[in-house]
C-alpha cells in the first residue's frame, strides 16, 4: 500500500505541474480526491490493514492527502491571480493618448467695443434698455416722425411682416417704448441689432448693430448733449481727442447734429484713415423732437431731451483696421483669434 501511495503522490503531482486551467485541476481534484477517486479508494482499502500497519500508512495516507490538497490550493490561487492579470491587461486604459483639445473662445471683437460703449455710459449714470427686434411701423417711424412717405422711409427701407409690422431699423423705437411707460429723468442706452433691405458688400449688411442713447429731463439742453458726448469720445478714444459738432437732419431731433473727432492718424492734416478731410464721422445726435416727446406723453413745454446714435460696426472696424463688414458675421475662428 505504501508503494501504491506513493505512486499516487508522484502521478498527481506530475499531472497538478502540468495543469495550467482551472477546468483541468477541477478533474483533477474529482480523479485523485473525489469519491471515486485514486487516493479515497486506496483509503477505503485502509480497513483491511492489521492494526500494526494502519496508524503508519494512515499517517502517510493524510501526508499524501495534505500534499495533494496544498498543491491544489496553491494551483487554484496562481491560476485565478493570472486570469485576473490578463483581465486587467486586456482592460487596461491607455492613459497616455493625447486628449482632445479644445481651445478655449474669445470675445467678439463687436462686444468688446459694445461693453466698453456700455460701460463708460453705466458710468455717467445711464441704464441699458432693450426691446424687440420684429416692431411695430408706429414704434419704428410714426412715433419718431416719421410719416408714411417720409423721405427718411427709403433709406430705412426693411422687411416687412406685414403692414403694420416689420423688423425695426434702427433701436429708437427702444427709447419711445421707455419714455410710454417711465416717466422723466430718462437715463438710457439702447443697443442693439437692427435691419435694413440691403444687398451684402464689404460695407453694407441686411443685420447690423446700433448703439443709441437718449436722455430727458427738465432743463437738458444742447449742450448737455455737446459735454456729454465731448466726455464720451475722450473716454474712448483718449483725452487728447479734438472733437466738432457740424449741423445736419433727423427727422426725430430738431436741431441735429454729426459729430466727428480729429483724424488721430494724422492730426487733421489728411491721410488715407481720414480720406483727406482731417476728420472721421462718429455719430448722429440732436435734441429730441418736441413731436416725439408729445407722441409718448410727455410734455414737451415741461421736458427736453437729447439723443444719439452710432453704428456699431463701423467703430470696430476702424479700431482693429478691417476693411471688409463680412469678416464680422463668418465667426471664421483663424480671423477671430487676432482681436
Ligand atoms: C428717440 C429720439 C431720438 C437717435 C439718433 C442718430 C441721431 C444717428 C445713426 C448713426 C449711425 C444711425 O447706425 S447709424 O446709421 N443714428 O445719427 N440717431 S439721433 O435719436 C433718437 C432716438 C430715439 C425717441
Amino acid at each position: 500500500m505504501k508503494n501504491e501511495l506513493l505512486a499516487i503522490k508522484e502521478k498527481a503531482m506530475a499531472a497538478l505541474a502540468a495543469c495550467r486551467d482551472g477546468e483541468t485541476l477541477e478533474s483533477l481534484r474529482v480523479a485523485y480526491l473525489g469519491k471515486k477517486g485514486e487516493l479515497t479508494s486506496i483509503l477505503k482499502k485502509m480497513g483491511g490493514l492489521s492494526p500494526e500497519e494502519r496508524p503508519a500508512m494512515g499517517q502517510l495516507a493524510n501526508e499524501v492527502k495534505v500534499a495533494i490538497e496544498g498543491k491544489i490550493s496553491a494551483l487554484k490561487e496562481e491560476i485565478s491571480k493570472r486570469q485576473l492579470y490578463s483581465r486587467l491587461e486586456k482592460e487596461k486604459i491607455d492613459i497616455t493618448l493625447d486628449g482632445k483639445s479644445r481651445p478655449i473662445g474669445k470675445k467678439h471683437p463687436l462686444n468688446t467695443v459694445l461693453d466698453e460703449v456700455e460701460n463708460i455710459f453705466i458710468g455717467m449714470g445711464y441704464k441699458i434698455a432693450s426691446g424687440p427686434e420684429v416692431e411695430y411701423d408706429y414704434y419704428n417711424f410714426e412715433a419718431l416722425n416719421i410719416p408714411k412717405d417720409h423721405p427718411a422711409r427709403d433709406t430705412q427701407d426693411t422687411f416687412y411682416i406685414n403692414d403694420k409690422v416689420l423688423l425695426r431699423t434702427q433701436t429708437s423705437p427702444v427709447q419711445i417704448r421707455v419714455m410710454e411707460k417711465e416717466k422723466p429723468p430718462i437715463r438710457i442706452i439702447a443697443p442693439g441689432r437692427v435691419y435694413r433691405s440691403d444687398e451684402v458688400d464689404a460695407t453694407h449688411s441686411p443685420l447690423f448693430h446700433q448703439i443709441e442713447g437718449l436722455v430727458v429731463d427738465k432743463g437738458i439742453t444742447m449742450s448737455d448733449l455737446k459735454g456729454t458726448l465731448e466726455v464720451f469720445i475722450k473716454r474712448l478714444y483718449g483725452e487728447d481727442s479734438v472733437v466738432r459738432f457740424r449741423p445736419h437732419h433727423f427727422p426725430f431731433t430738431e436741431p441735429s447734429a454729426e459729430v466727428d473727432v480729429r483724424c488721430f492718424a494724422c492730426e487733421g492734416k489728411g491721410c488715407r484713415l481720414c480720406k483727406n478731410e482731417g476728420w472721421i464721422e462718429l455719430l448722429g445726435c440732436g435734441m429730441v423732437h418736441p413731436k416725439v416727446l408729445a407722441n409718448c406723453g410727455i410734455d414737451p413745454e415741461v421736458y427736453s431731451g437729447f439723443a444719439f446714435g452710432l453704428g456699431l460696426e463701423r467703430m470696430v472696424m476702424r479700431r482693429y483696421n478691417i476693411d471688409d463688414l463680412r469678416l464680422l458675421y463668418e465667426n471664421d475662428v483663424r480671423f477671430l483669434d487676432q482681436f
